[in-house]
């Protein structure tokens, strides 16, 4: 049986908008085929950075991570393939760009791991849960584009 078609959610960090490289980022989404259903600019509150990132709460780089995450607006994108958890993951590359492998997005714009470019999320069951943290129910659409069967057909 083929992967489904799923969503997932992905923020484009200050770090990325700081250096110009949003662009770029999009681009790498775009070329694997990926459908943007979602994306907006929003700055995000200490209370839902407190939420998004609660598994981080107790560590000492938690009040630093606030903080960078509100140096900027995001990018909040929500991306649809098949897939797409683990294929944006793999196209994101490891949390640590220095462990990130070559080609990654990651690995490939950055070298710190607070300035890792991007967020996205881990499980298909995070990904819905974050998708509606971020966005609301008329912000991600259904579309149909004609590329759809080069990109998901069997
Ligand atoms: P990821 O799912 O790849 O974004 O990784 P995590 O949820 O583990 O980490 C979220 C963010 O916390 C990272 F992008 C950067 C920051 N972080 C640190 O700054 N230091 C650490 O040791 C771990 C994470």
């Amino acid at each position: 049986m083929g992967a489904a078609i799923e969503r997932t959610l992905v923020l484009i960090k200050p770090d990325a908008l700081q250096r110009e490289l949003v662009g770029d980022v999009v681009t790498r989404f775009e070329r694997k085929g990926l459908k943007i259903v979602g994306m907006k600019l929003s700055h995000l509150t200490e209370e839902v950075l407190t939420e998004h990132y609660g598994h981080h709460k107790e560590k000492p780089f938690f009040p630093g991570l606030v903080a960078f995450m509100r140096e900027t607006p995001v990018v909040a994108m929500v991306l649809e393939g098949l897939g797409a958890v683990d294929e944006v993951r793999k196209v994101v590359g490891a949390t640590n760009p220095l462990m990130a492998d070559a080609g990654t997005i990651r690995a490939d714009f950055s070298m710190s791991m607070a300035g890792n470019i991007v967020h996205a999320s881990d499980t298909l069951e995070n990904a819905g849960i974050e998708i509606n943290r971020f966005f609301s129910a008329s912000e991600v659409f259904t579309y149909g584009k004609l590329t759809d069967r080069y990109h998901f057909g069997a």
